[in-house]
């Protein structure tokens, strides 16, 4: 399996986060990528390629024009407010506070507008690391498109948390959700998205919730108690035409490898109903047990056997790299999971 890999992803680092509290060194940092790449070398998985520059008109097949201007902007106007440091929103519209559908004209107001947490800050260079970020998953989905039984992005910020308007959660473009497009543009009839990232990809659910041209299938810590809250619940199963191809599995804290495979199980099922040409998988693997900031309890020998039946389904099929933050292994179970894809389809 060929791998895209950029070293430009070195261009988005935000320093630090708020967890619990206390100010720490982000969880999302740099050395992710570099320990995943590291371990995709060490046991030989394929070649390693930089991906070439895509037209941002891609991006903005799932992006909001006015939001991708933002991104792009926004640095030099907080610079030009007279502001040091890196740009940070830190207030969001309450439920008591009316919705709004228009950018604000102020700063701030608008960074809220564009955002819907903290975790992550944008720094001078945020939006060239995005941008290629997103060129990396292109990069795989042209392969994919072209014939290839299957790609691994190795993208970095990660992407499923941001929506058509707006970042968090880390990320800032939805690297899957631009694939998927790419793969319906070039010709694909039903594309799935499986996202076993430990998070509700709440901005890829945002995105195809009103479409049945694209199923999403996420397993996440329910969202009663895990981030992003509020949104991932099993009712929310789509609208309008997109009635029945969102498919939640919510779970428990603590939830360990036979509850997890009797989901994603379900969810292989329901995937393959479906009747799917062309799958994205987000691949988090913060579902892993000793992952800093979550509740699950994977081993590392489960994500084998998650790429094996991945591989099962027989389809075409693009690996997005969003999360996981147990940074010793975090590049053995990425690459578990490939090696287990390259197993099954053997
Ligand atoms: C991004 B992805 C830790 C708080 C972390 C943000 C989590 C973003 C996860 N104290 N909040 O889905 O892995
Ligand atoms: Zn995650």
């Amino acid at each position: 399996m060929k791998t895209f890999y950029t070293s430009d992803h070195h261009l988005h680092h935000s320093g630090m986060e708020l967890s619990f509290g206390k100010i720490v060194e982000t969880f999302e940092m740099p050395t992710r990528a570099e320990i995943v790449l590291a371990r995709v070398r060490e046991v030989g998985l394929g070649p390693v390629e930089t991906p070439a520059e895509f037209d941002i008109a891609l991006i903005k097949r799932i992006h909001d024009t006015g939001y991708v201007d933002f991104l792009r902007s926004v640095f030099d106007e907080w610079r030009a407010a007279g502001r040091d440091g890196e740009v940070w929103p830190y207030s969001w519209r309450h439920r008591s506070m009316p919705p709004i559908d228009t950018p604000p004209s102020g700063l701030d107001a608008r960074l809220s507008y564009y955002s819907f947490d903290m975790a992550g800050s944008i720094t001078e260079t945020t939006w060239r690391a995005a941008k290629r970020a997103s060129d990396t998953a292109l990069a795989g989905a042209e392969i994919v498109r072209n014939g290839a039984r299957s790609a691994f992005s190795l993208c970095r910020p990660p992407g499923h948390h941001a929506g058509r308007d707006f970042f968090g959660g880390y990320c800032y473009l939805n690297n899957a959700a631009i694939a998927a497009q790419y793969f319906r543009d070039q010709g694909a009839g039903r594309v799935a998205i499986l996202d076993i990232d430990y998070h509700h990809g709440n901005g890829t659910q945002e995105i195809f919730y009103d479409r049945d041209d694209v199923l999403l299938a996420s397993l996440h810590g329910d969202p009663d108690f895990e981030f992003p809250f509020h949104l991932g619940y099993a009712r929310e199963t789509g609208s309008g035409a997109g009635t029945g191809y969102n498919l939640n599995y919510p779970l428990p804290s603590g939830t360990d490898w036979p509850r997890w495979r009797n989901a994603f199980e379900d969810a292989c099922a329901r995937i393959a109903a479906y009747g799917a040409d062309t799958l994205v998988v987000s691949l988090g693997v913060d579902t892993f047990k000793d992952d800093p900031i979550s509740q699950f309890r994977l081993e590392s020998a489960h994500f084998v056997t998650i790429g094996e039946r991945i591989a099962a389904l027989g389809l075409p099929t693009l690996f997005v790299m969003e999360g996981g933050y147990a940074v010793e292994l975090l590049g053995v179970n990425a690459v578990n999971v490939l090696s287990g894809f390259e197993r099954g389809s053997a």
